[in-house]
């Protein structure tokens, strides 16, 4: 028998994103951010990287890892809960592991909770035995109600998953939370979190190692960069040096205050501050002595 070829060698790197839904828009923003840009085809579903060899497929977010783990795809932009779902759901069939997350993207945030009908009063997960709870996520809640010792029946819904229990398929519900609206108008309250998640970039398990291992690897440096500057403002102000510990009192706990040449009765400072600066802040550290306030948000940055 003729041994298995090796995966043919690419030189573009593939990433896969939600084609519409919550997580399209803002995992493409991410993208251009990193300098991407592409030309897209007539259908939508595949974008050519035009700035760089990065190509974009667009698919439904359940298809993500499996695009993954299959090859199909180098990179993926999803949310935790469902890479986990999937990942667990393979572990659970004996299958090995194929993707891993390998950056939260800082959007996409939810719960995955545990929502019982209002009447209810919760007195702890031993309520949960012999219970029936519906869910779209059936390996993370089975592995969360075995770590626990509960044996509970999970009923797989695809969607409408918050209707099951004033339809009595089940007792209560396990589902993505993020405003709590949806329990509250479905006469659910929740009461355990599952799991919290965001979007995640996700990568397979196995390095690359053709040209796309160097493209991925910039690609990560690049988000590691906007990641570093999410929060970050430099604030600009002049003062007289008696009035530093004054202002330096008011400035965040992260700042650091470095002293710039030139200014002749007054000295000229900046301070990276890692997390941003109210109008209130910024008045009072004005009555505190600084003047010529400016606060410049961090675009980019190469640690
Ligand atoms: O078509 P495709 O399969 O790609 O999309 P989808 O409908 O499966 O996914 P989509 O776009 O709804 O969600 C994509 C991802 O967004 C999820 O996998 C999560 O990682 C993330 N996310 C963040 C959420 C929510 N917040 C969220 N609130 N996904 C779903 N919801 C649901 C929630 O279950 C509830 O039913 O939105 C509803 C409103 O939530 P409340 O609490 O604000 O009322
Ligand atoms: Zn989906």
């Amino acid at each position: 028998m003729s041994p298995t070829p090796a995966a043919p060698a690419r030189d573009r790197l593939r990433i896969a994103i939600q084609k519409k839904g919550r997580l399209a828009d803002p995992a493409r923003a991410l993208l251009t951010a990193c300098g991407l840009s592409w030309r897209e085809s007539r259908d939508k579903l595949f974008c050519f990287g035009e700035s760089l060899p990065v190509d974009l497929l667009l698919v439904r977010d359940d298809d993500i890892p499996g695009l993954i783990a299959d090859g199909v795809c180098d990179l993926g932009i999803v949310g935790f809960n469902e890479l986990d779902e999937q990942a667990k759901a393979r572990r659970q069939i004996g299958l090995p592991d194929a993707y891993r997350p390998l950056r939260e993207l800082g959007f996409g945030e939810c719960r995955l909770m545990l929502g019982i009908p209002e009447e209810w009063e919760w007195t702890g997960v031993e309520m949960l035995q012999g219970k029936r709870i519906a869910t779209s996520y059936p390996a993370i809640l089975t592995a969360w109600l075995a770590e626990r010792g509960i044996a509970a029946d999970v009923v797989e819904l695809s969607g409408s998953v918050e209707i099951a229990p004033r339809l009595g398929t089940a007792d209560l519900i396990a589902d993505l939370v993020s405003s709590g609206a949806t329990l509250r108008a479905n006469q659910l309250k929740p009461v355990e979190v599952l799991m919290e998640s965001t979007a995640v970039l996700a990568g397979p398990v196995r390095e690359l190692n053709d040209s796309r291992a160097n493209l991925m690897a910039m690609l990560l440096r690049r988000l590691d960069g906007i990641n570093a500057t999410r929060e970050q403002k430099l604030l600009m102000f002049n003062a007289a040096e008696d009035r530093l510990p004054a202002i330096t009192a008011l400035l965040p706990a992260s700042a650091d205050v470095v002293r710039l040449p030139g200014g002749a009765d007054s000295l000229r400072l900046q301070a990276m501050c890692g997390t941003g600066l109210s109008w209130q802040q910024l008045e009072e550290i004005e009555r505190a002595g600084a003047s010529g306030l400016m606060v410049l948000a961090v675009e980019k940055s190469l640690a």
